[in-house]
């Protein structure tokens, strides 16, 4: 069994600080629907499919949090993600048989909607003679993909999805997923694709209203974010596989800072991607080496085979784990 290194108490101030992230955090609207919502997702998933074996379960988290500057929010810090590779590897997830837990930022690129103009939506419509609305001929194979895929995940039970804005609901939610999914044992994965923020204004020290400019110019101290991830691990689904993203500018440190964020944290495989050319490589960094993903061709996706590699990775994790 794959108990690792991932019962290790965490050390002390890494603890304080977490505790003092959660306790101070403005309570999430809603927590006990969503964890009623999460828990019925999971014990449908719980259940043996019909080759006999658990479903296997996915949290993806996709998009980036926000840094909220005023407690009635004006202004906010935010982190560079669309959402698209959480969206487009969901459905990859999806067609290979895994429940998917979506957790994205609100407004976010959703699932089955990737390859459908972004910012033209109604472009794809056209208003026929007789006042009906129809979806234009060149958009028509597109979108009834996106719809029968869309609504098969979501009949099937294969689909929940929870939204986020700020980094302190971000965390809460992935807080309640995880300790949910501790139940699921190895059968459970993350795929942490979300651009988390590393530093915050803690909620009692920020200013209550709109920041007056008239003021002058601002002085902020940000506090650094607890690092979740050696949580995750330790405490909340210490059997789990997890998969996390490294997002750097400079090619000559992606591959040393994902090695170091495996090690730290602990992760199974580090992705790591440039911001300059994510959108068509990544590299997966693993304890025995890595390997470079490509985009196949114009119309694919580098999330494509991505997924497959993860998912081979996640059935040897299995298999290690006496399963
Ligand atoms: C990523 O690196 C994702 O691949 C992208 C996806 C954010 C680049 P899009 O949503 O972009 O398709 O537009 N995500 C992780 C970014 C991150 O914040 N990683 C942390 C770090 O690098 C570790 S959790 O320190």
């Amino acid at each position: 069994m794959d108990s690792g290194n991932s019962s290790d108490v965490l050390p002390e101030d890494l603890s304080a600080s977490v505790e003092s992230f959660f306790e101070t955090a403005p309570p999430l609207r809603d927590s006990s629907l969503t964890a009623q919502k999460l828990q019925a997702f999971i014990d449908r998933n719980s259940k043996p499919s019909e080759d006999g074996r658990p479903v296997r379960v996915v949290c993806i988290t996709s998009g980036g949090t926000t840094v909220p500057l005023e407690q009635r929010c004006v202004r906010y810090i935010d982190n560079f993600s669309s959402g698209h590779r959480g969206a487009a590897s969901t459905e990859y997830f999806v067609k290979a048989g895994y429940a998917v837990i979506f957790l994205h930022r609100r407004g976010s690129c959703q699932p089955y909607c990737h390859r459908l103009p972004e910012d033209a939506l109604l472009d794809l419509f056209e208003v026929g003679e007789d006042s009906s609305i129809q979806v234009c001929q060149s958009h028509s194979a597109v979108v009834k993909k996106a719809i029968r895929d869309y609504r098969t995940a979501v009949e099937r039970g294969q689909l929940l999805r929870l939204p986020f804005t700020t980094i302190f609901e971000y965390l809460q939610l992935l807080r309640i997923i995880a300790i949910s999914m501790k139940q699921l044992g190895p059968y459970g994965m993350f795929y942490l694709a979300a651009a988390v923020s590393d530093f915050y204004v803690p909620w009692e020290s920020m200013a209550k209203h709109k920041i007056q400019s008239s003021s002058g110019p601002m002085d902020m101290r940000l506090s650094q974010v607890p690092k979740m991830l050696s949580v995750l691990r330790k405490d909340w689904a210490p059997m789990a596989f997890c998969i996390s993203f490294k997002l750097e500018t400079d090619a000559d440190i992606l591959l040393q800072k994902a090695e170091i964020a495996m090690k730290k944290y602990q992760m199974h495989i580090v992705v790591a991607n440039l911001l300059a050319t994510y959108k068509r490589e990544v590299t997966v960094v693993t304890d025995n080496g890595t390997i470079d993903v490509r985009k196949q061709g114009e119309d694919s996706d580098v999330e494509d085979e991505l997924i497959k590699i993860l998912i081979d990775r996640h059935c040897k994790h299995l298999e290690q784990s006496g399963i």
